[in-house]
């Protein structure tokens, strides 16, 4: 089997992964070998440092951010720009052309790294919007090697890539892989709507997209967690959660604290729900939402939003002994999370826009199956796609969601048993092992393209399209479009 080499934004450290997306990566990587390259937690000048990885068959490659590159790149162009676009709120873009030359200047540093690193046959995959120009900066150093991508947030709206400094890039920078994954069918609707709309991209007989010479496939693979590890943590016993301060019923939220998750929306709408709530009852909402990128202003701004809604709605109806909205901005251990969505009666899940939303699968994995509890779900999260039998929800709607929360409270045994086995099976055709599977099973299908000035073998216009053997051996590689990157 072809070495895997895969790229994203943070690599783990440690010897023991944890969380879906990394052991997925890490079991894939594990049975073909290969390099998984990264950002380094640290800024500074070191260009990348190989690791081995005691006892694995692949190393990891930590890189470091520049200063002026964690700025212009990071926070400005991958986090102002690209995320809020993906989450359809260009009204929180933030444009800077110095930001959006240092994001392609950091995707073409990262190009040589990764050239630098693999072998001809090495299969490349790379995830996620920090790095969707690196295709097409491979393809300039001359790598021909099969590249995936997957996108882990929503494709964007065709309307909103206008907001782009060059909108057309944007298309010509994908068309560079020859498999991209999306989470959901809606996007890739969406993906497909874009190249339609563009005069270099034809649709070819199967479904795939010519984009000038190279051909593209688009495919959705919904992202899963790691099923069995999170049932597992969840059935642990462990010490008492709450000490002497057990709410009564509760329901649970956790997120990344991000303005796409719709927290305000769902603290509202629990405040609604404690005004109709029957008489004498003390449900609590629990929220764990540690602050993420709080160097952007909208992240800023959100936090002192949350604060604010919280002090409100507490001050209006809390006890001595009652706090009903707990809000924790702070990360939980993996196997206490699992806990505390066991003990839950329901979890909310606001998003305004998102990929797919692990949390929502975590809560389902981690329920009691003879006394479940309620998966609330927006309907603008990916999960929504499969998970019909959550309580779906519209998040911009507050009387809909204190309705879902009221329903869940009071929801029969048998209704909450008959929605977890129908989501429980949406989680487990999702496992993150299957995912990871799928993706790589389809990318190593796709037949390898080879511009046509490489040697010989060739047919009038274009690329041909076969196998890399036919090419002969590596050492017979001509022309300056397919260089052997050097290991
Ligand atoms: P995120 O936006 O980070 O991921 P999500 O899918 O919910 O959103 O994943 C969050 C993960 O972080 C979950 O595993 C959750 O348990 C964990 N987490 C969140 N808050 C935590 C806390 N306080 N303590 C401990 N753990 C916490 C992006 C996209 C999503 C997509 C994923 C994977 O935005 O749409 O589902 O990538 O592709």
């Amino acid at each position: 089997m072809s070495r895997l080499v895969v790229v994203s934004n943070r690599i783990p450290t440690g010897a023991t992964p944890s969380g879906g997306l990394v052991v997925a990566l890490h079991d894939a990587l594990s049975q073909s070998g290969g390099c998984w390259i990264g950002t380094s937690n640290e800024t500074g000048e070191k260009p990348g440092a190989l690791e081995q990885i005691a006892g694995q068959p692949y190393t990891r490659m930590a890189f470091q951010l520049t200063e002026e590159e964690m700025v212009g790149y990071y926070l400005g162009f991958a986090n102002s720009v690209l995320w809020p676009l993906c989450h359809r709120r260009v009204d929180l873009v933030r444009l800077s052309l110095p930001d959006f030359a240092t994001y392609q200047a950091v995707n073409r540093r990262v190009a040589r790294l990764v050239a630098n690193t693999i072998t001809p046959e090495d299969v490349i995959w790379i995830h996620d919007y920090h790095f969707i120009p690196l295709a097409r900066a491979l393809r300039d150093l001359g790598v021909t090697n099969r590249i995936g991508f997957f996108l882990h947030i929503p494709f964007p709206v065709l309307s909103d890539l206008a907001i782009l400094p060059e909108p057309a890039a944007f298309a010509a920078w994908l068309a560079h892989y020859d498999l991209i994954g999306l989470q959901t069918r809606g996007d890739v609707a969406r993906c497909l709507e874009m190249f339609r709309a563009d005069p270099r991209a034809e649709f070819l007989t199967d479904g795939s997209i010519k984009f000038q010479e190279r051909v593209t496939a688009v495919r959705s693979f919904p992202i899963g967690i790691d099923v069995e590890g999170f049932q597992a943590d969840a059935e642990r016993t462990g010490s008492n959660l709450f000490g002497s301060d057990n709410p009564e019923r509760f329901v649970i939220g956790v997120d990344r604290l991000d303005y796409t998750k719709g927290l305000p929306n769902r603290f509202e709408a629990f405040g609604r729900y404690l005004e109709l709530r029957p008489e004498g009852s003390r449900p609590c909402l629990i929220q764990i939402a540690p602050p993420t990128r709080q160097e952007v202003q909208a992240y800023q701004e959100i936090t002192e939003e949350l604060q604010g809604i919280t002090g409100r709605i507490n001050g209006r109806f809390a006890e001595l002994d009652w706090t009903p909205i707990r809000f924790i901005n702070r990360s939980v251990d993996r196997s206490r999370l699992a806990r505390l969505y066991r003990c839950a009666q329901a979890c909310l899940v606001t998003s305004l826009a998102d990929g797919m939303n692990l949390v929502a699968k975590e809560f389902v994995a981690a329920q009691d199956p003879e006394d479940p509890g309620v998966l609330i779900l927006s309907r603008f999260a990916g999960a929504a796609e499969d998970m019909v039998d959550a309580l779906q929800v519209n998040p911009y709607d507050r009387e809909d969601m204190a309705a879902a929360i009221d329903l869940a409270f009071r929801m029969p045994l048998e209704e909450r048993q008959r929605r977890h086995v129908n989501c429980m099976d949406v989680v487990r055709r999702t496992d993150s092992a299957l995912w990871s599977k799928n993706f790589l099973a389809v990318l190593r299908s796709i037949p390898v393209q080879v511009p046509l000035d490489v040697g010989s073998l060739h047919s009038s216009g274009g690329i041909v399209v076969g196998h890399r053997a036919h090419l002969g051996r590596r050492s017979e590689w001509k022309g300056k479009a397919v260089r052997p990157p050097l290991r």
